[in-house]
């Protein structure tokens, strides 16, 4: 009998990185000259740019979730690699539907910062009008999906946007994020499988980020990798490091190729850690010892891009600072002005849904506005 010896378990970055892992970075920030892709200096510092905004964002949501100003925030400490980098990796014409983590890849696609503080303060100016945890954010218009909290069930609506596209003759990928703790779900095998049947234009993005909230990700399967999935859907499965942006972006632009073709969907397992908190309320503190964290920071996408860069000689310590300055005078200004903007309107509760509003709200809404009103908190 076969015997399947896991290489799943990510204590140490050794440990996750045994076996057949796609990388072109090392933690000194070199490339591998038989892996490198060689891609145009100006994107990977315009990726990097994107990592350090994503961070600064994520480090000063996090501050103000603890000053009670905002409710939740649930962020990507140390995986930004792989999520601006797969973004980057998308055509304008494709979809990139996400998982909860992936802010930075809806801002990649050009949602103004305002707008998403909008959407975390859930004032008159969210897209979501409020009725939406914050970091449940949407955008259309973008070719960016909504977010899913219930785990999983992204993987399905995917397969159904790619075989839209697929049937009506439009060259569309859809792109679609989750995290390991979501392959034991339902919806992975009824998507994978789909997606495989159909050779549906789909590139699944497994990031595996070492932990579902609590659960090891050595407790979430049996299977050899994440990646190893991928074969009994009768699709390709990578294994890549998700902490390397040349990587990431090299693998997913060859699976965005691939089923741009007609070739189908594609499975990448991305390695990557959680530095952070599942979200706001959590602490990790419970269930994982500080120096499996400490052990992955040499391992930090944006510390090797940095490195890589400073070598080509697109980056220094000036330009650092320039951008930190701009980001966080950019972020200032956009928590002021979603302090400032009210909540929304209350009959925005009934709108939005319906295009002709039947009875039942009309009614609802009417004894809603005439009920009494607690004062204002704040
Ligand atoms: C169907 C369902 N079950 C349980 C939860 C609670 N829950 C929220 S996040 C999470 C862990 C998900 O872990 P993973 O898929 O690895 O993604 P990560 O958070 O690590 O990015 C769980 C169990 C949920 N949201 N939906």
């Amino acid at each position: 009998m076969m015997q399947v010896e896991q290489v799943v378990p990510i204590r140490t970055p050794e440990a996750a990185f045994e076996g057949d892992v796609f990388t072109v970075l090392d933690t000194e920030g070199k490339a591998n000259a038989k892996t490198d892709p060689k891609l145009e200096a100006d994107l990977v510092v315009k990726m990097y740019r994107a990592m350090i905004r994503t961070r600064l964002i994520d480090e000063r949501l996090i501050k103000l979730q603890r000053q009670g100003r905002i409710g939740f925030h649930i962020g990507s400490l140390g995986e930004e690699a792989c999520i601006i980098a797969s973004a980057a990796a998308m055509r304008d014409e494709d979809w990139i539907w996400p998982c909860y983590r992936e802010f930075g890849a809806l801002l990649w696609r050009g949602l103004s910062l305002q707008t998403y503080m909008n959407n975390m303060y859930g004032n008159a100016d969210d897209p979501a009008k409020g009725r939406q945890m914050p970091d449940h954010y949407t955008a259309k218009h973008l070719r960016f999906g909504s977010v899913s909290s219930p785990i999983g069930t992204q993987m399905t609506q995917v397969v159904g946007l790619g075989r839209a596209a697929q049937l009506k003759g439009k060259d569309e990928v859809v792109s679609v994020y989750f995290g390991e703790g979501a392959t034991s779900s339902n919806d992975f095998h009824t998507g994978m499988n789909f997606a495989g049947v159909m050779k549906a234009p789909v590139i699944f993005l497994c990031r595996n980020n070492g932990w579902a909230i609590s659960v090891p990700s050595d407790k979430q399967t049996a299977s050899r990798t994440f990646a190893d999935k991928a074969i009994a859907y009768g699709m390709p499965g990578v294994r890549c490091d998700g902490n390397d942006p040349l990587a990431t972006y090299k693998v997913v632009r060859d699976a965005v190729e691939r089923a741009s073709r007609g070739d189908g969907p594609t499975l990448v397992e991305l390695l990557t850690y959680r530095m952070g908190g599942h979200s706001t309320s959590d602490d990790p503190r419970a269930y994982r010892a500080e120096d499996e964290v400490e052990g992955w920071r040499r391992m930090d996408p944006i510390l090797r891009t940095r490195l890589y860069l400073e070598r080509l000689g697109a980056w220094d310590a000036a330009k650092q600072d320039t951008l930190e300055a701009e980001v966080k005078a950019e972020l200032e200004a956009s928590i002021k002005q979603a302090e400032a903007t009210p909540a929304p309107e209350l009959p925005t509760l009934f709108e939005g849904v319906f295009e002709d509003k039947p009875w039942h709200l009309e009614e609802q809404e009417a004894e809603l506005l005439a009920g009494p009103r607690a004062p204002d908190p704040h």
